[in-house]
């Protein structure tokens, strides 16, 4: 017979309080970019009412169950020298009724909850202000807002306080929208439109991010959503609906050249050009962007000649193939794209 060292005891002890609690520390971290336990906006605060109550359901019977394991285990354990063996029990029907019942209460606690929040959900998106289409494509998001004519991508601008309505869908795979702070995740399916509704309540950058595995670009398909007040969105909605106007310097009109005579045009729409594809990104107003690659580089213009002359090291396997350039050639086409503001 193996005998138990008391020291493994005490290290399972350790790790059964250590463990959650890193875990419950971590997650309440206050300025992390992406938590669900942070919410600015009533959609994601619905839902972390309703964890809230389930954690700590969970919390208890953790503690109960394991407390009742811990003393079975220290009370009753084996001692030196003493070989009596436990009476033997079969069965205990009051108890076994009482652990049917009570977990079976928490669980129809739990479902009710459930439903309650997803009614409330379904209620306060009732009237959207504004509706705008979100597009999953491997691996970039593209939002479109038809009422104003405007197509961007990895960016999404929205006025703070408004419920705004996302038709969300994909062109290829099953991607999934989720910015933790302000909504739950929807799936972006291919074919099928899902709806849903958020609204911001503060004006800031919310980080959000596909969560669901979609391709070898899956961790590098993020986005964020600019929450800004009314007069900053209007001016935001104002530039975007404008025609980006003729290349000023030398520099961006031959930016202007490689990008309207080489194969961009066949992916990328620059409106006013003759570059109409839609495997892309729309560029019209990229100059605008903050971000390139769907999130993952600031759009300087740096990163944005990384970006052009050797795409597949900067995002490994992304649809966008390394063009052959000369270096020049780059240096334009940073100018002229940035120049689209
Ligand atoms: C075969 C299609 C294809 C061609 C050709 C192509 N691109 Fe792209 N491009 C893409 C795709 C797809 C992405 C999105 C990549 C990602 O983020 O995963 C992209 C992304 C970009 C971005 C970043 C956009 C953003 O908002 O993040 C820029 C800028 C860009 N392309 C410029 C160009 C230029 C300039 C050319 C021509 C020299 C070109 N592309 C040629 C498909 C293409
Ligand atoms: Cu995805």
């Amino acid at each position: 017979m193996t005998t138990v060292r008391g020291s493994s005891y005490v290290r399972t002890a350790l790790l059964a309080v250590v463990l959650p609690g890193l875990l419950l520390v971590g997650g309440c971290a206050p300025d992390l970019p992406q938590t669900t336990l942070v919410t600015n906006g009533p959609n994601a605060r619905l839902i972390n009412d309703l964890f809230g109550p389930i954690f700590w359901m969970a919390t208890g019977v953790f503690v109960v169950v394991e407390g009742l394991l811990l003393y079975a285990v220290f009370r009753y354990r084996r001692r030196a020298g003493d070989d009596r063996i436990p009476a033997q029990t079969h069965g205990n029907t009051p108890l076994e009724i009482g652990w049917t019942i009570v977990p079976t209460i928490l669980v129809i606690v739990i479902v009710a909850m459930t439903f309650n929040t997803q009614r409330e959900l379904g209620a306060a998106g009732e009237a959207p202000t504004m509706r705008i289409e979100v597009i999953g494509h491997q691996w970039w998001w593209e939002f479109r807002y038809p009422d104003e004519g405007i197509v961007t991508a990895n960016e999404l601008h929205i006025p703070v306080g408004e419920v705004v309505a996302l038709d969300v869908s994909s062109v290829d795979v099953i991607h999934s929208f989720w910015v933790p702070r302000l909504a739950g995740k929807v799936d972006a399916v291919p074919g099928h439109i899902n709806e849903m509704w958020l609204r911001a309540d503060q004006a800031g950058i919310y980080f959000g991010q596909c969560a669901e595995l979609c391709g070898i670009q899956h961790a590098l398909m993020r986005f964020r959503v600019i929450a800004q007040s009314p007069a900053d969105y209007a001016a935001w909605v104002a530039q975007q609906k404008t025609v980006p106007g003729e290349p000023e310097t030398e520099l961006e009109q031959r930016g202007a050249e490689v990008f309207a005579t080489g194969a961009c045009i066949g992916c990328h729409v620059i409106e006013g050009t003759p570059g109409t594809g839609v495997t892309g990104p729309n560029l019209t107003h990229f100059g605008s962007r903050t971000t390139l690659g769907a999130g993952i580089l600031k759009n300087t213009p740096g990163n944005l000649y990384k970006w052009l002359i050797d795409t597949q090291s900067v995002k490994r396997g992304n649809l966008m193939p390394n063009v052959e350039m000369t270096d020049e050639d780059a240096r334009a086409l940073v100018a002229y794209l940035h120049s689209l503001k």
